[in-house]
Parts: structure tokens; sequence; C-alpha cells
């Protein structure tokens, strides 16, 4: 079988290729590897144990601000990382709890299979396809300069679009198309300098889902000295 020469797009296919290499024609600044970083097996292994293991925000830390406004997240969250870090989404400052093993067995997986290390990690939990996440950039400002984002999925497959900045809303200056991909159970999207500059990332509701989907997003959050 050969490999698909397109971005995969579906969690479907029986062939997802070990890595994509996402470029549109035109240089638009999307610079994003995506494959496949665990197998079934392990994946699903994984997967039980970030549901027995990861605990939650709660209480006010599950609430952001958007327009003035406080909202429930329509998701859960939560942060590990490397003690005295601290990261900033939607007007909520997150402090990072200690890292547990099964975080570490995937951020030793992520640093073998692409020579990155981090030492920061946003947990996203989507109980179903009504939980999402609008669309966003990544907060540059926290995270070491030109340093790369590694999101990986477990559990059920959804939708992912990027949107790049010219093309938003009312005020669009470009025609450019978004990239849909589909995340699989058990993938690595690598997104790379300067993917965050130009393209806004986005997890719609999709009526249909009904599993819950858990995503890790591993960072290089600058160090105080570095700040
Ligand atoms: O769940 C996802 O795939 C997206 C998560 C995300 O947008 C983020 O962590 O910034």
């Amino acid at each position: 079988e050969q490999p698909s020469p397109s971005p995969p797009s579906t969690c479907g296919s029986t062939h997802i290729p070990d890595v994509t290499h996402l470029r549109p024609g035109e240089d638009l600044g999307l610079r994003c590897d995506y494959g496949l970083l665990f197998g079934a097996a392990e994946a699903d292994g994984l997967f039980r144990q970030l549901e027995d293991e990861v605990e939650y925000f709660e209480g006010e830390l599950t609430k952001l601000h958007v327009f003035g406004k406080w909202h429930s997240i329509p998701r859960k969250q939560v942060t590990y990382g490397d003690p005295e870090l601290t990261y900033t989404y939607s007007g909520v400052t997150f402090s990072p709890k200690p890292w547990i093993p099964v975080l570490n067995r995937i951020r030793d997986r992520i640093a073998l299979h692409t020579g990155h290390t981090f030492n920061f990690v946003l947990i996203n939990r989507y109980k179903d396809g009504c939980d999402h996440i609008g669309e966003h950039r990544d907060d540059e400002r926290e995270l070491v300069p030109r340093s790369p984002i590694a999101s990986v999925s477990f559990g059920a497959c959804r939708d992912f679009i990027f949107r790049h900045c010219d093309s938003r809303g009312k005020n669009a200056t470009r025609h450019i198309k978004p990239i849909k991909l589909q995340l699989a159970h058990g993938s690595l999207l690598m997104m790379k300098y300067p993917t965050n500059v130009y393209w806004y990332h986005s997890l719609p509701t999709r009526k249909r889902v009904l599993a819950p989907r858990i995503n890790l997003t591993f960072r290089k959050v600058m160090t105080l000295a570095g700040k």
C-alpha cells in the first residue's frame, strides 16, 4: 500500500503515514508534522491511565475571561510541569502540578521521536463532541521563542482546524482556505515555528462524537530567568 500523499484526514483510514509534513503550496508559515506516535494497544493503555491518574482543575480555574466576562470552559483542563513555571491562558494564570509517571512516559517518547524536550504540558479533556476549544493562538510571550509545541491526542478522533490570521471573520484581508485535520488516537501533531505566529487553531463542536478525547500540548515555557 502506498503512503497517502495528502494530509491525513480520516481517522477511519487503514493507513496513516508515520509522518506527514503539512506545507500548503504557497509559503504561509505553516510548519507542522503529523503522524502516529503510539500504536493502538499502547495508546489504549495510555488513555486509560490518563483517565485514572490526571486530576483536572476545579473551581476558579475552570473559568475563562473573554471580552470582559467570565465563562465556564467547555472542557476540562489542567497543567503539569516543572515547579516555578506559570502559563497564562485567556486571562487565567495556571501553575503546573508536579509531573506524574504517565506524563513523563509520553514526554520521553516525544523527546526520543523529535529530539525536543518540554518542561510543561496543558491537558484538555473533551467529554464528548459538545466540548470544544475556540479559535486561538498559543501565547508566544510565555513560550521559549521559536520553540515547537507537541500535541498528542488520545480517544475520540476530532476535527482540528487551522485558520490563517489574514482570513478571519469580517475583517479578513485575504481568502486562505482553512486547513482541517483529524487528530487520531495516539497521534502527534508537531506545530513548529512560525505556525503559531500566522495560524489560529480550534477544535470545533461535533455533536455526533459521543466518546471522550484527551489532548496534551507539551510546551517549552520560559523560566523566570528568561522572562
Ligand atoms: O485539543 C486540541 O487538539 C487543541 C488544544 C489546543 O488548542 C491548545 O492546547 O492550545
